[in-house]
């Protein structure tokens, strides 16, 4: 999909929720319009009794008045036709922090090194993304190892973000709360 097309952009084949679950530290993030997760982003992802995908993210934030802080944040997933595209409601721990229902799409996987993940807020008129964020997940906090950084460029190619990802740092900024 390098039209830029929202509605073309490719997913995870046959994406097993099961595997995915665990922790993965955010390496690389595209931002969003707004208020945002600066650094230390770790998620964890568990699947319940009944199936269904629950996550917690933790991440520095600096919310009104320059205050920084660690967000601590739950989340739901609905499931949708494809297995790799879910909604995703959250909310903060703390009524201060954001609430939202984005979408959630598993771009690629290998389940135990690397992932990529896609949400676009909006689509324009003409079918592309005008506010997209996207993390590349690893699970070593580390970061990527060398060869799956290949296979990643190529992924943030086809999203046409490529040049748009920051690093994400890990300084134990998250670690005690
Ligand atoms: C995600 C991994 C799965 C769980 C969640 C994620 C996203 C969280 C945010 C949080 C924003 C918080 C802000 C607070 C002031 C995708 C990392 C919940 C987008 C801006």
């Amino acid at each position: 999909a390098q039209d830029c097309q929202v509605s073309s952009v490719q997913v995870m084949q046959n994406f097993d929720k099961t595997r995915y679950t665990g922790v993965w530290y955010a390496v690389a993030k595209k931002d969003p319009e707004g208020l945002f997760l600066i650094d230390n982003i770790v998620a964890e992802f568990t699947i319940a009794e009944d199936g269904s995908m629950t996550a917690t993210a933790k991440g520095r934030v600096i919310i009104l008045n320059n205050w920084e802080m660690c967000a601590d944040m739950l989340a739901t997933f609905e499931v949708t036709p494809d297995p790799a595209k879910f909604r995703m409601k959250y909310w903060g721990a703390a009524s201060y922090l954001q609430t939202g229902n984005d979408d959630h799409w598993v771009i690629d996987t290998d389940y135990d090194n690397y992932a990529i993940h896609y949400s676009c807020r909006l689509v324009d008129s003409d079918g592309t993304c005008l506010d997209a964020y996207s993390f590349i997940f690893s699970r070593h906090p580390t970061g990527l190892r060398p060869e799956d950084q290949r296979n990643v460029v190529q992924k943030k190619t086809d999203l046409c973000l490529l040049g748009k990802y920051r690093r994400v740092s890990h300084t134990g900024f998250c670690d005690s709360s």
